[in-house]
């Protein structure tokens, strides 16, 4: 049985996908680059230093900015972000996810955050989440960002488990990569079109039951 559950933030604990995308979709805007729906797919789950970089080169400005003037942008970006997530709380935590974390707690599984955001803690902290967590992977202090396996181990760690006794949990193409590579098995919240149709997927959180993550477990652990 799994012994851990690795949850990814943005777009499977609370909506700040969106927000992440009206931010990117400003801050590219003063830059003459216009990004869409379908780019922002290749933004999920990715570092905002690395995502700055995905947008200059769909907009053909690789090398256009210094190092200090990237540094600057992605800054300016996470100010228009954290203005739009202050009056984030326990009312914008996705439909399920409450419940899930309670029954898991009751079945004594170990809950770890793999998120990319610096600002996952604070969100938890104003959703009421924080208790819940038995570790926050710091995405900081690993060497390599999704679709590496790198955040999905360093959680594994925090809980003192092997990666391959969890089951992660992602929306992103990046962040399921990287469960795969860290060798939890991944549960996808989103489409076919989104995440492939070779792994388990849910389209709304709250198909996400203890009794759910169970039997696919069982399903892929037989
Ligand atoms: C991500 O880049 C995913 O998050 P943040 O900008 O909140 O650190
Ligand atoms: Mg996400």
């Amino acid at each position: 049985m799994f012994k851990g559950v690795l949850f990814d933030l943005d777009g499977v604990i609370t909506d700040t996908a969106e927000y992440h995308y009206q931010a990117w979709k400003l801050l590219a805007k003063e830059l003459g680059i216009t990004i869409d729906r379908d780019f922002n797919e290749s933004l999920k789950g990715v570092s905002r230093e690395d995502s700055l970089k995905l947008i200059l080169n769909h907009g053909d400005q690789t090398n256009k900015y210094t190092l200090e003037e990237c540094a600057r942008l992605a800054e300016k970006k996470n100010h228009y972000y954290l203005s739009t997530i202050q009056s984030i709380g326990p009312k914008d935590v996705f439909p399920g996810i409450l419940a899930l974390l309670q029954e898991l707690k009751a079945h004594q599984v170990k809950i770890g955050l793999a998120s990319a955001s610096k600002n996952g803690p604070f969100l938890l902290e104003k959703m009421a989440l924080t208790s819940f967590f038995d570790t926050v992977a710091d995405p900081a202090k690993v060497p390599f960002g999704k679709p590496a396996p790198d955040i999905f181990i360093a959680a594994a760690k925090g809980l003192n488990i092997q990666p391959e006794e969890c089951i992660g949990i992602e929306d992103s193409k990046a962040g399921i990569q990287a469960i795969i590579k860290s060798r939890a098995l991944p549960i996808g919240v989103g489409t076919t079109k989104e995440l492939g149709a070779n792994i388990p997927l849910v389209t709304k959180t709250d198909q996400l039951t203890y009794d759910y993550l169970h039997n696919t477990w069982n399903s892929h652990h037989d």
